[in-house]
């Protein structure tokens, strides 16, 4: 098997942690490569339910997993989650566990100005997870980060510091929120240093060598493309590259060691926070794939938008993330509805395109184009053959992987890892 990079195919919370928990078994080395604890993935483990946000899936089935450079790192959170899967009989250790210790930290004054510039938004707002993920990627890109490497050097940290706290103390200052004090700062990141640092190295290095060795090495991504800062609904995206592209680039290893791209999708579409969703249902269609697909933020709470399956936007993940095979997810949330939708394509203003314009007043007027299928009746909750699957159920699969272009190569049928479908 070749290296997977594992990839959201809508708008985040696919099933993408089943997935990668399914493939782990086959491969040595589980990283992440963006994004940060504003992830939430759910494994179900036996009778064990584990909500990771920032641990690599893979630790679980006790696999190596690293924290990339492409990851913004929340010291405190890593350390709590650390705790809470180590009171669940999960120990994390520098043994089975590995951060680039070039990544940038996520610290407090992050959260803080994420909250503010939120609220200054007011109904404009992203409906960001409140994480500090953008303000933590902004300063790596201004070369202002604090990265895990200065918590071994504190004088350098101290310096660092200075120049961070006179620009977001600006900024806070300026939205009228509470500034940040450098001592207590510094004193709060030299006491976490010893907890941190026995993870962290040039996981490129161990990268290469595992390479060498002819180990396999899974690339986790979390939220998706349709969040991605490039290709995603823009300005109501991540703030990072979500797609395969850069796992690479944030896990420090060549494109060339990603042998194939598995993109995730949901049956039906969802999406947490603001922004388009040409799908959405406000009716009780709508409703109930909520509620059967009890769809609620993992790191938030907040109850997830629901809505019709976007052929047309998942075609257009397909394309810009380099998905060569779809993993199709939560199929039986859609057992006993009389006809289906699928979202071919849109009308905007008199015109009908079959992709989504990078304008945000054009998305916003997207009116989807729908093709109408026949539902089924029966379960298909843990299936795990095609044979078990009713004939509209199948086609219904068989239409997405056309309008998509891309195969559908897993069907999962349940939260369960083993009640998968492999496609062949
Ligand atoms: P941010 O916090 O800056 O990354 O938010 C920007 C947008 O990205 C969306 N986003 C997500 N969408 C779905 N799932 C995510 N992870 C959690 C989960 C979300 C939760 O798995 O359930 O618990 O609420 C995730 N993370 C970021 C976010 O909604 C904004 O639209
Ligand atoms: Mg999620």
């Amino acid at each position: 098997m070749a290296n997977v990079a594992v990839i959201g195919a809508q708008w985040g919370d696919e099933g993408k942690g089943k997935v990668v928990d399914w493939l782990a078994s086959r491969a040595d080395i589980v990283v992440r490569f963006q994004g940060g604890h504003n992830a939430g993935h759910t494994l179900v483990v036996g009778n064990q339910t584990y909500k990771l946000s920032l641990l690599p899936s893979g630790v679980v089935r006790g696999k190596l997993g690293i924290i990339g450079n492409g990851v913004v790192l929340d010291p405190q959170a890593l350390l709590d989650e650390i705790a809470r899967v180590g009171a669940q009989g999960l120990a994390v250790t520098p043994e089975n566990l590995r951060i680039a210790e070039n990544v940038p930290l996520i610290l407090p004054l992050h959260p803080a100005l994420d909250k503010a510039r939120e609220a200054a938004r007011g109904e404009h707002r992203i409906g960001t997870t409140g994480r500090g993920i953008g303000p933590a990627y902004e300063d790596k890109v201004a070369r202002r980060a604090i990265r895990l490497c200065d918590l071994a050097e504190p004088e350098v940290l101290s310096e660092k510091l200075d120049e961070l706290l006179l620009h977001h103390n600006t900024l806070l200052k300026g939205l009228g929120a509470e500034t940040f004090e450098k001592q207590a700062l510094l004193d709060g990141l030299l006491a976490l240093a010893p907890k941190l640092l026995p993870f962290a190295e040039p996981v490129w290095e161990r990268l290469a060598t595992a390479r060498a060795e002819g180990r396999r090495v899974l690339f986790e991504g979390a939220q998706a493309v349709m969040l991605d800062v490039d290709h995603g609904t823009y300005p109501y995206v991540t703030s990072s590259n979500t797609v395969a592209g850069n796992a690479a680039a944030g896990a420090g290893i060549g494109p060339n060691a990603i042998g194939f791209v598995l993109g995730i999708a949901k049956a039906y579409a969802t999406r947490v926070g603001s922004g388009p969703f040409p799908t959405e249902l406000h009716d009780a269609i709508g409703k109930r794939l909520g509620e059967r697909g009890r769809e609620f933020g993992t790191v938030t709470g907040r109850p997830r938008r629901c809505g019709w399956f976007d052929a047309a936007l998942v075609r257009q993940a397909v394309k810009v993330g380099g998905v060569q095979g779809l993993v199709l997810t939560k199929l039986d949330v859609l057992d006993g509805l009389d006809e289906l939708k699928v979202c071919t394509g849109y009308r905007i203003g008199g015109q009908v395109m079959n992709r989504l314009p990078a304008g945000r007043a054009a998305q916003a007027a997207a009116e989807p184009v729908y093709e109408t299928m026949p539902g089924w009746q029966e379960s298909t909750m843990g299936a795990r053959s095609w044979a078990d699957l009713p004939a509209a159920a199948v086609k219904y699969v068989k239409r997405i992987e056309e309008l998509v272009e891309a195969p559908v190569v897993l069907l999962s049928t349940s939260p369960e890892r083993d009640d998968t479908i492999v496609v062949s």
